[in-house]
């Protein structure tokens, strides 16, 4: 993530059902990144019901504000900005095609970036090929950012409890604390599935991001040791070649 950004900007286009489980991903790769997050619901004037496609992003945005917007009409184009605030940085993340260069466009006034038309079946080109920064009028920066091909997590588990706090603060009522709300007895996760306090697909997305983060927590872990490995031989090689008579 670019560094010093104020604001994550994650964007989903309303021109199709919001994949919350998507949406859920790139939260918690703002959370992760220190800013705080605002969701954009763009390309409302595609949207059959704005509000209920609203409604149905709020539970899980636990606090992020959620802005209805589009870069056809330019509706909330004036809470976006709001949002940013003068002189305070802001990047847009979101899947290709959603309209991200297009948001930029619009607040600029100027068809200062790349669009392109998604393709016949919904998906983006890959249009923006890299971070472009923009400066606004009003003083705002506003970094644009290629659509993720493949979301990449990264940092600790607390990014993981920031975009899941529901589910970590049931957890804290579990019997033990290192439960894995498999089954294990007293398990307050489980029993607020039971009760229909939480979703099971929340759950079920919460244990997914959980063994993304670990296997990346191991994959870096085991390129470390082999850069480690690495290390030791050269220096094994070298104390070898010194001693070698010449
Ligand atoms: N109707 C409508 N179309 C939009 C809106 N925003 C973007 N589009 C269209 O959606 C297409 C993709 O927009 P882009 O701005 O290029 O999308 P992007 O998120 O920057 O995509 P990448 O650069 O590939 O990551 C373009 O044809 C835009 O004209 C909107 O609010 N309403
Ligand atoms: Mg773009
Ligand atoms: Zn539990």
């Amino acid at each position: 993530m670019a560094a010093n950004v104020d604001r994550v900007f994650v964007v989903a286009a309303l021109s199709e059902e919001v994949n919350l489980r998507r949406l859920e991903r790139y939260l918690t790769i703002a959370w992760n990144s220190g800013a705080s997050p605002v969701i954009v619901l763009t390309k409302a004037d595609l949207a059959a019901d704005p509000a209920q496609a609203l409604a149905g992003v709020e539970p899980i945005a636990l606090g992020a504000p959620v802005l209805l917007a589009s870069g056809a009409t330019g509706v909330g184009l004036d809470r976006l900005r709001a949002e940013l605030g003068a002189g305070l940085t802001g990047v847009l993340i979101g899947p290709s095609g959603v309209g991200k260069s297009t948001l930029i466009n619009r607040l600029m006034g100027d068809a200062l970036l790349k669009t392109q038309a998604v393709r016949r079946d919904g998906k983006g080109r890959h249009t923006t090929t890299h971070r472009q920064l923009t400066i606004l009028h009003h003083g705002g920066m506003l970094i644009d950012t290629p659509g993720l091909r493949e979301l990449q997590l990264w940092g600790d588990g607390s990014a993981l409890e920031q975009a899941f706090e529901d589910v970590a603060r049931l957890a804290t009522g579990c019997r033990f604390r290192d439960c894995r709300h498999q089954g294990e007895p007293s398990c307050a996760v489980r029993r607020a599935v039971e009760q229909g306090e939480l979703q099971a697909d929340r759950l079920a997305s919460y244990r997914k991001l959980e063994r993304e983060l670990h296997a990346l927590a191991v994959r870096s872990s085991v390129r470390l040791q082999q850069e480690e490995r690495r290390k030791w031989r050269l220096i094994q090689k070298s104390a070898r070649d010194r001693t070698r008579p010449g």
